[in-house]
């Protein structure tokens, strides 16, 4: 059964329970277009669960059963980007991939209807993907002005291969949830009655296992695409985890006690 927070939002519901977190963008009579206080607001419920030592798991949807998200809102999109409050003009969807992609805990995107434009990269850069048999996949991006060059390709063209990733963008062609199977864009393909029922098995599943292991294993396979960025990613988990050996709070207890380091004490391996 699923709780409530007790954040307030406009654009999204945000609920918790055993262990996993669901952020649901609720715009359906937009097909859950995104506009900036939508982004806003999922990156603060991301940044809720990623500190929430009870959160294990975060599910990304959509409200409804016709969409996950169809992108950014084009009724408000202006000559710089999508308008928000105060008329500054926004891409903030593409901080929200990066959160997901650095958020240290899995992030499955649970796909029913439409995972179209921006949308369809939400899903391309969350962890996981569950699809319902109506999800429908595509970029939109050269039929109506626009493009995502960033996770958008290169990571779709890692996951699908550089022909299918350039027939995706160059064509806008939208794809069942079996085609997107079998290119290996979706993790499974589920009746939609079992939609959420399947991603929430999906996600004890994942619970059972080590949080420090998954967790390595995100930024790992991260650091393989994600350069620089990647690389500070994956060695911020060696940091911590040398932080929590004897060895590396030696260093710090003897600087506090002002008195030189005993290093010699620990092990050269070889
Ligand atoms: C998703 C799709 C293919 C569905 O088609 P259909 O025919 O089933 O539904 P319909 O009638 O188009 O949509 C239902 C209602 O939702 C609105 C529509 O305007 C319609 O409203 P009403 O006529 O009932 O009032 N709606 C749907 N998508 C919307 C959107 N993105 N913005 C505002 N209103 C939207 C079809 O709806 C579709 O193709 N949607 C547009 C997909 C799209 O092009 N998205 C933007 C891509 S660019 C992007 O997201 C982006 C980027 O490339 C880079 C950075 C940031 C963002």
């Amino acid at each position: 059964t699923w709780r409530t927070s007790e954040l307030e939002f406009e654009d999204i519901l945000y609920h918790k329970a055993e262990g996993i977190a669901k952020i649901t963008i609720n715009r359906p009579e937009v097909h859950n277009a995104f506009r900036p206080i939508t982004v806003m607001e999922m990156s603060q419920a991301l940044n809720d669960a990623r500190y929430d030592e009870s959160i294990g798991v975060i599910i990304f949807t959509g409200a409804g059963d016709q969409a996950f998200c169809s992108g950014g809102d084009q009724s408000i999109r202006g000559e710089a980007g999508y308008q928000g409050g105060k008329g500054v003009q926004h891409l903030n969807v593409l901080d929200l991939q990066r959160q997901i992609r650095t958020c240290p805990k899995p992030v499955v995107a649970m796909v029913a209807g439409y995972a179209i434009g921006g949308g369809h990269v939400l899903h391309v850069v969350c962890d996981l993907t569950i699809a319902a048999d109506n999800a429908r996949f595509g970029q939109t991006g050269p039929s109506v002005g626009s493009f995502d060059g960033g996770f958008g390709s290169s990571y779709l063209a890692r996951m699908v291969g550089q022909k299918k990733a350039r027939e995706i963008w160059f064509l806008c062609r939208q794809y069942s949830a079996e085609e997107a199977l079998d290119m290996g864009l979706v993790n499974t393909v589920v009746p939609i009655q079992q939609l959420e029922s399947e991603t929430v098995r999906w996600c004890r599943e994942m619970l059972q296992n080590s949080p420090l292991a998954l967790r390595c294993l995100k930024a790992a396979m991260n650091a393989d695409c994600d350069g620089q960025t990647g690389l500070q990613e994956l060695a911020g988990n060696a940091t911590m985890l040398f932080y929590m050996t004897e060895e590396a709070q030696e260093g710090r207890n003897a600087f506090m006690e002002k008195r030189p380091p005993r290093f010699s004490d620990f092990k050269r391996r070889p």
